[in-house]
């Protein structure tokens, strides 16, 4: 496509990481109020990348009003103007993507070939998407004269941490708001390359705030009586915790929570196509996305023939240094997540299911988790209901189309699903009757910032993406 600019990066050398970094509030990198500060390390080698200041909420509210001036001078601007900044923003994004994808690599610990291939060409697509939004706003079907809403509070995770920054930032600038923003504890480095580069395209000061810290420093943002707006991304149980917080305010929110998608594989869907993306169904970011395929429902008369050529796939899967451009499985983004997946995967082995992994050697140091697949899965294995939120794929199957749709939809999450089939008219039928937000077909795990993406039932609520993105920073 067009957006697609993404030199080859494999070279640790192409990204210069500071040994500290400040906040970002006000258009300055600063210390934190109370001097705090935690390191980032390198989850495919455990190595110390950097030392970053520790918001809180002293910082949040230096930041939200630093915004809340900003929002004055910045919703009062034409939309022409404020797509300037996010069409140089997005080429600055274009022109840095071998340096931000190797940043990326290093601090998520993904492999380069997606942070090249995938993260980066979809940061910079979303800016000058949601650049061309900013002055047609009054054609945007929502009525005439749309209102931005003020100050938007964003907190964002580990797994795509540039992509999400973009989902929550190119659509609230465009509307005219003001944002502050905090990145994962584990991922704080990108959001900060981007806070160098919203100085690197003049934007006035304050328009964007960055804050990397914990949860407490999320806690805070959403709890500041000056936001307007909170965007989460991440967890279900934080999720909740941040609906009962904003319950009965002023605030508006969106939320995108977790999932456990379905990848439907019909009789009659071509094998190896259906493999390829049954593989980056689960294994794109060794699985650590929300949407992921973390279900395979495969109808039974071809069960055995998928899963011998599932099998024989994943034994060419790379495992190993996710700079590597070979590589197709990276490292675990924290100790904690990994400690998470092996736990849930001892469960579903003392539940009963059948556990297999390709032969593969694990590096000494960082955080590895070998791809697995588990069969003999029923519906009450918690492997088949929890998230995991890692490269493990539970297999179950069925006989009738009606039968698939029951088990895809017997989750309390509801964000993706996958059909897979030759039949046109079976995928409609089906796509028709599924509980979730995006549903491919005969493909999986592809993004399009033209399309809304959120959840069903517990995996949130509110669109982003899209135009329907642009609805959750407006009063219409
Ligand atoms: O999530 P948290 P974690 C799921 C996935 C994973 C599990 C735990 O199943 O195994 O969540 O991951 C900030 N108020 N997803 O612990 O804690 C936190 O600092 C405000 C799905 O990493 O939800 C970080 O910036 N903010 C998912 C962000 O919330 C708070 C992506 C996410 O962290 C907060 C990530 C609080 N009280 C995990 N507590 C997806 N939907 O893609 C923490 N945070």
């Amino acid at each position: 496509s067009a957006f697609e600019y993404a030199p080859a990066p494999e070279s640790r050398s192409v990204v210069d990481i500071a040994p500290s970094y400040g906040l970002f509030i006000d258009g300055e990198f600063t210390e934190a109020a109370d001097g705090r500060v935690f390191k980032t390390v390198s989850p495919s080698t455990e190595e110390v990348l950097s030392e970053v200041a520790r918001a809180g909420a002293e910082d949040v509210d230096r930041a939200v009003r630093a915004a809340r001036t900003a929002f004055v001078k910045w919703s009062a601007l034409p939309g022409s103007e404020r797509a300037k900044y996010l069409f140089r923003i997005a080429r600055i994004i274009q022109e840095r993507s071998r340096e931000l994808a190797v940043l990326e690599t290093l601090d998520n610990g993904k492999p380069i070939k997606e942070t090249r291939d995938a993260d980066l060409p979809l940061v910079a697509a979303h800016f000058f998407y949601y650049a061309g939004w900013a002055d047609k706003l009054d054609h945007a079907g929502f009525g005439a004269d749309p209102r931005p809403l003020g100050v938007a509070g964003q907190v964002i995770p580990w797994n795509f941490p540039l992509l999400m920054l973009a989902w929550k930032i190119a659509p609230a600038l465009a509307t005219g708001n003001t944002v502050v923003l905090k990145p994962a504890e584990t991922t704080p480095l990108s959001a900060l390359f981007f806070a160098d580069i919203c100085r690197q395209a003049g934007l006035p000061r304050g328009v964007v705030n960055i804050l990397p810290g914990y949860g407490d420093a999320g806690a805070a943002l959403v709890e500041h009586p000056d936001v307007n707006k909170v965007a989460f991304t991440g967890s279900t149980a934080v999720g909740k915790a941040i609906a009962r917080q904003v319950a009965g305010s002023h605030k508006k929110v969106t939320l995108e929570l977790g999932g456990k998608g379905a990848n439907i594989v019909f009789d009659d869907a071509p094998v190896d196509q259906a493999v390829e993306g049954i593989v980056s169904g689960i294994f794109f970011n060794q699985g650590q996305v929300c949407c992921a395929g973390s279900r395979l429902l495969v109808q039974e008369s071809i069960q055995d023939e998928l899963l011998d050529s599932l099998k024989r796939r994943l034994s060419t899967l790379r495992l190993g240094d996710p700079l590597d451009k070979n590589t197709d499985i990276g490292a675990i983004n924290s100790a904690e997540q990994l400690s998470r997946i092996t736990s849930l995967v001892e469960q579903g082995e003392s539940e009963g299911a059948e556990r297999w992994s390709p032969a593969c050697e694990l590096p000494s140091s960082g955080y590895w988790f070998a791809p697995t697949l588990f069969t003999n899965v029923t519906q009450a294995h918690t492997i088949a209901r929890d998230e995991i939120f890692g490269p493990v794929l539970s297999v179950l199957s069925f006989r009738t189309p009606d039968e698939a749709v029951a088990k895809a939809n017997n989750s309390q999450y509801g964000l993706s699903a996958g059909i897979w089939s030759e039949k046109g008219s079976r995928i409609l039928a089906v796509a028709g009757k599924l509980r979730a937000g995006v549903i491919w077909s005969n493909t999986f795990n592809k993004f399009d910032p033209t399309s809304p993406f959120g959840g069903y039932k517990e995996s949130g609520f509110g669109r982003e993406g899209g135009r329907h993105g642009l609805e959750a920073y407006l009063d219409v």
